[in-house]
Formats: structure tokens, C-alpha cells, sequence
């Protein structure tokens, strides 16, 4: 039997995004090129990722889906390199793409649909016992930032999250393979994830890895007083970071590793020191 989530990947632990895709809200088109992409991951790993999210599929807000074969002929020439070699998840919502990507060696299925997009993907991850990443997402991403509301954010997406939880382990996937994520900035607007992110305990309270994404998210710009911004930089994400941490979050989904795994080790030895 295979370990669970928090033995395999201890908290906290950094997830490196890689992208493979033109268009990426922070990092598009930089990875393209597969040697380019494989020498990223690498570097990623070496400088503290205990995992690395390869995506060939954007889901900034306003953007359009590809096709699976599009998303295939994106992954997988990086995917035959790295995936055998190093811990690496796969950013989709298609069960084809999944299947691939676990053949090749992905250990975790990140689905930003939470099993909503495709009806087979909840048999691709129980069948190869892959971990699996659940998010909350409010519409789809061409719509989801036209005027979000909430009765209240956190209530909703733990609601959310614990329905998502029961259809996968309904659907034969163990709960402990199961990490839930607030899906910072998908149909949210800055105090929404700004109250997700102060209010983090309440979701960790459902008894799951939290997983958070504010890596360079436009909420972090806008914060900074550009409200036209589309990203945030480095620094401001690891102010969310340590924020997610401080409630309770144990994977960090990030586009600038060393920096996050420098500073959430130095957050952990404080927590070490007052417990
Ligand atoms: N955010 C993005 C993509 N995938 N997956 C999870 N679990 N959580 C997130 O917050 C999350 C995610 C968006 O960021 P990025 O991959 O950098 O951009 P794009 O979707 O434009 O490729």
C-alpha cells in the first residue's frame, strides 16, 4: 500500500509550476522548448521541489480549453524525460491526458474541475492509485472572474471541498491519496482570497492536505496598489505563502522555488521553536 499524501510529501512542501504552454499568465511560452522545460523541472528539484506540475493547458481567467491532443503533443516530449526521474504531478482535467501522464511516471493528478470536467478521469487516478489534487473553482475560467459572490467564501468552498471529497472516494480513490486546494483566483475576487487565505483553518479543519496556489496571482498585484495588475510578483507570494503556512497549509504551489522553500523552512523552524 502506498504512502499517504502527508508521509509522501511532508509539510510544507513546495510544488514547482511548470508550464508548457504559449500562454501562461506569468510564465507562458518560457517553456516551449522541451530541453528548456526538462532543465526548469531539474532545477526545480535541486533547489527544494518535492514535486513538479507540468500543465499544457492555461487557465488564466478569460482562457479558452485546447484539445487533448494539443495538450499531449505540449506534455508529453517533456513528460518521457522528467517522469521517470522526478517527483512530477500533471495539471489537467482530461482523463486521456492523465492516463499518459501516469504511464510515464506522474505520482499526482492536479485537477482544477475537482473530477467536474471529465467522467473518466476519477477511474484513471483509482485504477493507477495516483494522488490527486481536488480545487475549488467557481464557473470555468472564461467566465469565472465576471462578478464572483459568495453568501460567505470559506463556508462555500469547504462545502465545496467536502462534496468533491465524497464523490472521489466514492469513485474508489482513498481519501488519504486526496489533497484539497481554495483554488486562489479561480472566480475570486482580492478579498475573497484574501479572506481564503486568513481563514485557511477551516479548511484544514476537513482533516485533508491544504494546497495552495498565489504564486504571482493578480490578486498579489492588486493588493500592491496596481489595480489593472494581471500577476503579483515573487516577493508578495511569499507573503501568502508564509500566510497559508501560519493557517495550516502543507503543499505550496509556486512559479519561484528557492525562494519558497528558503523561506518556508525558516517559517517551519520558528514553528518547531514555539510548539
Ligand atoms: N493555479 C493555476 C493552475 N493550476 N492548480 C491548483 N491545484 N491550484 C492553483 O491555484 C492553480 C492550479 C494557475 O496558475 P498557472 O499554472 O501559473 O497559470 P495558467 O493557468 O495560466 O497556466
Amino acid at each position: 500500500m502506498a504512502q499517504p499524501l502527508e508521509e509522501r510529501f511532508p509539510r510544507p512542501a513546495v510544488v514547482g509550476v511548470l508550464n508548457v504552454t504559449p500562454d501562461s499568465f506569468s510564465d507562458g511560452g518560457a517553456h516551449v522548448d522541451p530541453a528548456v522545460a526538462v532543465a526548469a523541472a531539474r532545477r526545480m528539484v535541486a533547489e527544494g521541489a518535492a514535486l513538479v506540475d507540468v500543465g499544457g493547458e492555461s487557465t488564466r481567467p478569460g482562457s479558452h480549453g485546447v484539445t487533448a491532443d494539443e495538450e499531449l503533443r505540449r506534455v508529453v516530449p517533456v513528460l518521457e524525460q522528467i517522469a521517470g526521474e522526478l517527483p512530477v504531478s500533471i495539471d489537467t482535467a482530461k482523463a486521456e491526458v492523465a492516463r499518459r501522464a501516469l504511464e510515464l511516471g506522474a505520482v499526482l493528478v492536479n485537477d482544477v474541475t475537482a473530477l467536474r470536467g471529465d467522467p473518466e478521469l476519477a477511474g484513471v487516478v483509482a485504477e493507477h492509485g495516483a494522488y490527486l489534487c481536488l480545487m475549488h473553482m467557481r464557473g470555468e475560467p472564461r467566465t469565472m472572474q465576471d462578478d464572483p459572490r459568495y453568501d460567505d467564501v470559506v463556508a462555500d468552498v469547504k462545502r465545496f471541498l467536502e462534496e468533491r471529497l465524497a464523490f472521489a472516494t466514492a469513485s474508489g480513490i482513498a481519501a488519504e491519496r486526496i489533497a484539497l486546494d481554495p483554488g486562489i483566483g479561480f472566480g475570486k475576487t482580492v478579498d475573497h482570497n484574501l479572506e481564503l487565505l486568513a481563514r485557511l483553518d477551516e479548511l484544514t479543519a476537513l482533516g485533508r492536505p491544504i494546497l495552495v496556489g498565489a504564486s504571482r496571482k493578480r490578486f498579489l498585484g492588486r493588493v500592491l496598489g496596481d489595480p489593472e495588475a494581471l500577476t503579483g510578483p515573487a516577493t508578495a507570494s511569499v507573503a501568502a505563502a508564509l500566510v497559508a503556512y501560519h493557517g495550516g497549509a502543507s503543499l505550496f504551489r509556486v512559479h519561484d522555488v528557492r525562494e519558497h522553500v528558503e523561506a518556508l523552512a525558516a517559517a517551519a523552524a520558528h514553528e518547531w521553536a514555539a510548539a
